[in-house]
């Protein structure tokens, strides 16, 4: 067996990032392998992808781009291995991908606590109404104290529904104990005792059951055929009228139509959005929404995040370039 999958060209695999990436990372990946940095920041549009895919042993994408079948299926005959930058997958064509024979990683984990906190400074800003007092101060506009200005909603004693029970619904569970919420949870597989137990955490097989007994709803499932649009105008009706969403999944999971119409009509009570079904495109009828906090997908975005995402994408190449299985490979089932 060779010392490298990519012994042919001398042990460093050619490498193309479509964007930039901490300074650290792309210093370590110059000097690992073949690589071309993109500089600019600016995102590949798909001629560019489908130039890139034809000349590179590994792709190192991120959600900004869509890389389909057909774009799989142009890729060159050395693309082996599409190193995302990212735990969510859903742009990527993961059939299209396994029948090509390329493999697939991604990098899970080292986002889960910054994810976390992003759903809990949104649990907490929407029913405090952070945002629209934010607003009023700067605007100039505030009168000062009053006994009855802007009221919000208390989050202790709520109940909090976790849609997609995984490393990330489980870190947002553990938070939401200690601002006093009791937490509920719709997953596939209902998690052993031992995970359920501290947080006391009841599992709904149903997720409609759910909806309609709970104050908050936290979406933290990947996007798949299942969960796309999940949530929709008939779930949004069988939430409480007093109830807020908050996702920082996927845009995707959510008819943003449906949301607009519930949030214009009062079915639900607000939302707190760190992602949007057609980013970087925001409905404007959300923004012109006060009883919605809108936040630009910022949930793994701190300095160790995305240092520790760089990281484990070198990692994976390596891993791959030597012959194994990438310690983050993604499965086309998943
Ligand atoms: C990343 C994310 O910033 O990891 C994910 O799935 O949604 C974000 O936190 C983005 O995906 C980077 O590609």
């Amino acid at each position: 067996m060779p010392a490298s999958r990519f012994e042919k060209y001398q042990h460093r695999p050619r490498v193309i990032v479509t964007r930039r990436l901490p300074q650290a990372v792309e210093t370590r990946m110059a000097e690992l392998f073949d690589v071309t940095l993109n500089l600019t920041d600016t995102a590949f549009d798909r001629e560019a992808l489908a130039a890139a895919m034809a000349d590179c042993d590994v792709l190192v994408p991120t959600v900004t781009d869509e890389i389909d079948a057909a774009l799989i299926a142009g890729a060159g005959e050395r693309l082996k291995l599409l190193a995302n930058f990212g735990a969510g997958v859903d742009h990527i064509d993961l059939a299209a991908a396994r029948a090509r024979g390329i493999t697939v990683s991604n990098t899970p984990g080292v986002l889960t606590d910054d994810t976390a906190d992003m759903v809990m400074a949104l649990i907490l800003s929407v029913p405090r109404r952070l945002s629209e007092g934010e607003k009023l101060v700067r605007s100039g506009g505030w009168a000062g104290w009053s006994p009855t200005g802007m009221l919000g909603h208390r989050i202790t004693g709520k109940r909090l529904g976790i849609v997609g029970m995984g490393r990330i619904g489980q870190a947002v569970a553990a938070r939401a104990r200690a601002f006093g919420l009791s937490i509920h949870y719709h997953n596939r597989h209902r998690l052993p005792a031992a995970a359920e137990a501290p947080l006391e955490a009841t599992w709904w097989p149903t997720l409609d059951a759910m909806l309609e007994r709970v104050d908050f709803v936290s979406l933290n499932c990947p996007e798949t055929a299942e969960t796309r649009h999940m949530i929709d105008a008939a779930r949004l009706r069988r939430m409480p009228r007093h109830s807020y969403l908050i996702n920082v999944a996927r845009g995707t999971l959510v008819n943003e139509d449906a949301l607009v119409e519930a949030l214009k009509a009062g079915e639900i009570a607000g939302a707190g959005l760190d992602v949007f079904e057609h980013e970087p495109a925001v409905d404007p009828r959300l923004i012109e929404l006060d009883n919605v906090v809108l936040v630009p997908h910022l949930g793994s975005a701190t300095y160790e995040g995305r240092q520790a995402m760089g990281e484990k994408v070198i990692a994976n190449i390596r891993v791959f370039a030597d012959g194994h299985r990438p310690p983050d490979q993604v499965l086309a089932d998943f």
